[in-house]
């Protein structure tokens, strides 16, 4: 792929940008952001790091979306971080705000680009940018299951002293608090994970991925999680770039799978060069069905502080 945008230098894009140099996956990438300086003083410290790491894709900085035209993917990740005293209605529609301004910019400078949408909530954000750049569904993807997923896989690796290699897992619906794990689908080496582990304890794992989000805020202290969020992103991206047609959990926008419509939520899809290239379906117990059926409330009670 010629180009790749990142847009938003902050932690999880400036980390972005710097995995998809370093595995090559775009001959540039370009990042973006509103703070004068910053973008290219990243993405200057970034190419330094070429000759030492042995990459050839160049890191540009920029302001204006001018460099990024013809980018194949933009990885969205600006917006704002929730302040003191901010509801959490408000920063939808500041987020809202920044997507929408942004969207209009991929559409005008990159009419075929592919969206990966990163910034919370984003699920909503992911549809602000469809209905902004007025895209095919095909073409915008929100990144959140790959990293719930890696979460729920590293904790499993943990917990029975295995490699991440082997455990595989797949979880459904929204990010964080409503995710909804397929426990009966996880698997470690083929063999399921209901055969290794006591039910309390996969609960236990299950309930410290949905606070995952939460553990690392709380250990850091400012800020949030980056370096899992920027390689989930990221391995979004090289199936992508590779037409890989990875099946990964990512959001989609629905049109009745599931039994659901008119929303983007996290699903089973398979990824490749066009972008969605597929939504798998899976059957659900009762009581995973009536949790993804509550997620998806969650994420249209938040359309409808955007009038959605
Ligand atoms: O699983 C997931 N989807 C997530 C989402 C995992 C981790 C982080 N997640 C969300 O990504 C998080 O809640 C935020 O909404 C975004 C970005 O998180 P990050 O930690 O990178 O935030 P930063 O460091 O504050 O960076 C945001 C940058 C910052 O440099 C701003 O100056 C910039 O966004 N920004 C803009 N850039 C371009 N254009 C506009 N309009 C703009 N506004 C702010």
């Amino acid at each position: 792929m010629n180009r790749i945008t990142v847009v938003g230098a902050g932690h999880v894009g400036a980390t972005t940008a710097q995995r998809i140099a370093e595995r090559e996956l775009a001959r540039e990438v370009v990042l973006v952001d509103i703070v004068q300086g910053m973008p290219q003083g990243k993405a200057l410290d970034q190419w330094e790091s070429a000759p030492v790491e042995g990459f050839d894709t160049r890191l540009i900085g920029a302001q204006d979306y001018g460099p990024t035209a013809g980018s194949g993917i933009y990885v969205v990740t600006a917006g704002l971080a929730r302040k003191p005293g901010m509801s959490r209605d408000d920063l939808v529609q500041k987020n809202a705000q920044i997507i929408g301004a942004v969207s209009e910019q991929i559409a005008e400078h990159s009419p075929e680009a592919i969206i990966v949408m990163v910034t919370n909530p984003l699920d909503v954000m992911a549809w602000v940018a469809m209905t902004t750049t007025g895209f095919p569904r095909e073409r915008v993807l929100g990144m959140a299951g790959v990293l719930d997923t890696a979460r729920f896989r590293s904790f499993i690796a943990l917990e029975l002293d295995v490699s991440v290699e082997d455990v595989q897992a797949l979880v459904l619906g929204g990010h964080g608090d409503s995710m909804v794990p397929l426990v009966s689908t996880v698997s470690v080496g083929g063999i399921p994970l209901t055969e290794l582990l006591e039910k309390e304890r996969i609960e236990a794992l299950v309930e410290r991925t949905r606070k995952g989000g939460g553990e690392i805020v709380g250990l850091l202290g400012t800020g949030s999680a980056y370096y899992a969020p920027s390689a989930a992103a990221v391995q979004m991206v090289e199936s992508i770039v590779r037409d890989r047609r990875r099946v990964l959990p990512a959001a989609a926008w629905l049109e009745g799978e599931f039994g659901l419509e008119g929303l983007f939520l996290g699903v089973p899809c398979k990824i490749g060069a066009g972008g969605l290239e597929q939504i798998l379906e899976v059957s659900l117990t009762d009581a995973e069905r009536e949790a993804l059926n509550a997620s998806a409330a969650d994420v249209r009670e938040t359309m409808a502080v955007l009038g959605g």
